[in-house]
């Protein structure tokens, strides 16, 4: 049986103050004890968070780190970092890291590499744009970016894979929960192929516009166990009605 999660990246949003008031409502929430919990905020933020979430049940995690372990590299963060700021997860490879900053499967599977031997749980993010999925082209699109980054990693402890449609981040467009589930499926039957990969027992995340008002049905799926939740994360109300729909 997989425990569902639910993660809210909270990408670059935010100040001192509203973090603060976020992170006030989301210690306020009634946590299920079934679920575990996860937020992504910035990282300037995500000290302000640890402190704000000890003892509340909700880990910390980042939206993306360095491949690399320290060192001449201006602007970056490396993954000790997190683990000295209290994180306990990282994103890897988020739709907008491979756009923005032209993330390719290479340098994902090195930061999992170095994610995994810090013992942060790595959140490896997959999904196909809308013209990939016009072309029939989506699932080699993601079996591709699963083996890109999976394939030949000596460990692979903490997995966890975030399927987020591109064409649905952001944009209220949501796939319908069939189309997540078939994705899904298939998302699982790849990792039973490859090495080191528990398939049964690694947590599949859905992402892309989900809110409390879709969430039950996603969630009811046999191969959706949790979400990685954007803009409905930034309410602590709202978030917590997702997390009562895991
Ligand atoms: C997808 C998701 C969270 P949103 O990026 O990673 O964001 O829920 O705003 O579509």
């Amino acid at each position: 049986m997989r425990r569902p999660l639910v993660a809210g990246n909270w990408k670059m949003n935010g100040s001192i103050a509203s973090v603060d008031s976020l992170l006030s409502g989301l210690s306020q929430l009634k946590m299920a004890k079934t679920v575990d919990l996860a937020v992504c905020p910035s990282f300037v933020f995500l000290q302000q968070a640890t402190a704000a979430l000890t003892g509340s049940g909700i880990k910390v995690g980042a939206q993306d780190c360095s491949p690399v372990s320290d060192g001449a590299y201006t602007g970056d963060i490396s993954a000790s970092m997190l683990v000295d700021q209290g994180c306990a997860l990282v994103l890897i490879g988020h739709s907008e890291r491979r756009e923005y900053h032209q993330e390719g499967d290479a340098l994902l599977a090195e930061k999992l590499a170095t994610v995994v031997t810090l013992g942060l749980a790595p959140v490896l993010c997959v999904g196909e744009t809308r013209e990939q999925r016009e072309a029939g082209d989506a699932e080699q699109v993601v079996g591709e970016q699963l083996r890109g980054a999976l394939m030949n990693q000596s460990s692979l402890e903490g997995l966890v894979i975030a399927y987020e449609p591109v064409w649905a981040i952001g944009t209220g467009l949501t796939a319908t929960p069939e189309q997540a589930q078939a994705m899904h499926a298939y998302i699982r039957n790849e990792l039973a192929s490859i090495e080191g990969v528990s398939a049964n027992e690694t947590r599949l995340l859905y992402g892309g516009s989900v809110k409390a008002a879709n969430a039950v049905e996603l969630f009811a799926q046999p191969d959706i166990d949790g979400a990685l939740v954007g803009g409905a994360a930034l309410d602590a109300v709202e978030f917590g009605k997702i997390i009562d729909a895991a």
